[in-house]
Formats: C-alpha cells, structure tokens, sequence
C-alpha cells in the first residue's frame, strides 16, 4: 500500500503507531516497525539517557524505520530533539505543543518530522514551520486531546496544507482506516489498538481494562487544567470529574494527577492509575502480535477501498 506517507519514511504501510507515554518503549516500537508499519519510542518526560538506551534496543531489534515521539510539554524536549538528531532517527512525531523552533535543525539532520495538531491553525503553522507530514488528531484519541473530532478535522486539515495528512483518533481497523483516507489521509496513527498489542509491556491489569472496555467506557477529565485527557473510567477518573465539578484549583488537579499514568503502565495501579485509552477501546477484545495487527487492518482496509459499493450493497 503505497501513499506519501510510506514514500517519506520508507515503511510497507502508511501506519504510524501513536506515541503513548509511559507505553510506548523499544519493544512495542520495533514490533510495529518490523510489521510494516513505523513504531514510535515515546519520549515522555523520560530522562534522555533511558530514551537513548531505548533507541539503541530498537536499533538491535529492527532495521526498519522506527522514531521517537516528543511530547513538548516536556521540561526536556529539547534534549530529546539533539538525541534525536544523535542517533539519527527516522522520524519525530511531537504532541502537546508547536515544535516550529526544533524543526530546521532536526530537518538538517534528516529526522522527519511530524507534529500532532489538534486544529487547522496549528495545522498551518507547522506546515510553514517546515514540518514533512501533519497528523490530525481527534479527540476520539487517549491520552491529551483537543476539541473536534477525526470526522471534522480530518477533511478540514486536508483542504488546509499541502504537505500529507494523517489521521488519527478512533482508528483501530480497517474500516476506519478506510474511512481516513477517503477523508483525505495518506496514513492512519493508531495508538489504543497497539495497547493489546503482545510486545505492549503494559501491565496485565491495563492490558485487561482495554480488552473489556465498552463503547463509553473512556471519559475526558482535567478540563480545568486546560490539558484535557481522556482515559478509562477508574476510581481516579470518578474522583477527578467530581473534584472538578467542585471547581477544584488546577494546581491541586494536578497535583492529584501526578505520575497516575506511570501507577496504571508500571504497576497497574486500579485505585490511583491514570489508564489512558481512546473511544475505540470497546473495539479491541483480544490482544495479538502487532504484526497481525497491521497486516489485518492494511488488508482490510485496501479490500473496502477497493470493493466499497460492492460490499456495502451501494447502487449508482
Ligand atoms: O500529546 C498527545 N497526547 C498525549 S501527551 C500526554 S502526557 C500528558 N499528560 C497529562 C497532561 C498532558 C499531557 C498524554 N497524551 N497527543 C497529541 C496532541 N497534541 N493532542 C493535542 C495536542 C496539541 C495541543 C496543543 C498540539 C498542539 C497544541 O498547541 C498549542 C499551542 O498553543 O502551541
């Protein structure tokens, strides 16, 4: 399946996996690149000496492209931007903030680089910033979201750059896969789907909250904040909602928030863990090589797309 997106960054399917904090390590990441499709080390607020060391193992495991996400609220993104051109990676996503000022160096170096944004504004920027590929991320997505959703912000990105979209948020097989590229998309990023990958090494109790999650079992918490995140409804989530309907202070959100995301990844914390996760969760009942993973939805997907009337019953 070639589009712009497989072209620039030299994979077998345009499918990027999302770079989820805390989850996403070496070994989720070469997994997806060696099943075709571009895994992604996430950055975090991880220190730069155990993202170096993670890069490192997936260079041992894969010889595919893989890449590293930043996130750029982060106090260190811009070391992990130098790390990045230091190791020569294929490709940066970023999250949570512009890149603009990182762009040319890392350019320079060769790193490709592709910025999440939430809205056609920052869509904009990032394309005259120099970005190579934007990704439209809706707030169907786990994690930090914006407001509009992948239906409306999909097209909209499209008919705003040049440079190629891809969509992400509520992706998870290859109808929605098919779906984002009748949008406009030139790849998909799918980050929930990958949890229940069999290389996520996220705890069991994580792995299992996904696996049995129903349509509407993720809600949005921290509004107040102005860091929305949507995640898995839990005692922490139910605590949060209630505490910002009270019009607890942002400080003090946070300050209950904190390091909830690595207690639901590391420890599989049920009482105090943050268990980000995107609306598709109720789609994802059984965990599989991520291989499979990609070959089922890129198979998928390309036989919609080219069957579409057929296998719908549609008449012209
Ligand atoms: O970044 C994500 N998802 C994330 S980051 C994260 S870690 C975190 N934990 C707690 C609070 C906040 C973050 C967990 N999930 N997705 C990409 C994404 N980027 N979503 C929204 C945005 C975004 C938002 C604002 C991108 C650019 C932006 O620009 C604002 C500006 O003014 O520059």
């Amino acid at each position: 399946m070639n589009t712009q997106i497989t072209k620039l960054l030299g994979a077998k399917y345009p499918i990027l996996q999302g770079g989820m904090a805390w989850v996403a390590n070496a070994s989720l990441a070469a997994a997806v690149s060696n099943g075709g499709g571009v895994g992604l080390i996430a950055g975090g607020a991880a220190p730069v000496d155990v993202i170096r060391q993670e890069i490192h193992k997936a260079k041992e495991l894969t010889h595919r492209p893989f890449g590293v996400n930043i996130m750029l609220m982060s106090d260190n993104a811009s070391d992990l931007v130098q790390l990045c051109i230091d190791e020569k990676v294929a490709v940066v996503t970023t999250g949570a903030g512009t890149p603009g000022a990182f762009i040319p160096a890392l350019k320079e170096a060769g790193v490709k680089v592709i910025p999440v944004v939430p809205s056609v504004a920052l869509a904009k920027r990032a394309e005259r910033a120099g970005a190579d590929a934007v990704i439209a991320e809706g707030m169907e997505s786990g994690g930090h979201i914006g407001e509009l959703t992948t239906m409306a912000l999909v097209p909209q990105v499209c008919d705003a750059v040049e440079i190629p979209v891809i969509a992400a948020g509520g992706i998870a097989d290859g109808r929605g896969m098919a779906a984002a590229i009748m949008l406009g998309a030139q790849g998909v990023q799918i980050g929930t789907r990958f949890l229940a990958a069999r290389e996520c090494e996220i705890s069991q109790a994580y792995k299992d909250l996904v696996l049995s999650a129903k349509d509407t079992g993720t809600v949005v918490t921290g509004r107040c904040t102005g860091h929305p995140c949507r995640g898995i409804r839990s005692r922490l989530t139910r605590e949060l909602l209630e505490q910002e309907k009270d019009g607890i202070d942002p400080a003090e959100f946070e300050k209950l928030a904190a390091g909830s995301l690595r207690m639901a990844v590391q420890d599989g914390d049920l009482e105090r863990g943050s268990f980000f996760a995107g609306q598709i969760a109720g789609m994802v009942t059984r965990e599989q090589p991520a291989a499979e993973i990609i070959k089922e939805i890129a198979t998928s997907a390309k036989q919609l797309l080219q069957n579409a009337c057929m296998i719908r019953g549609i008449d012209f």
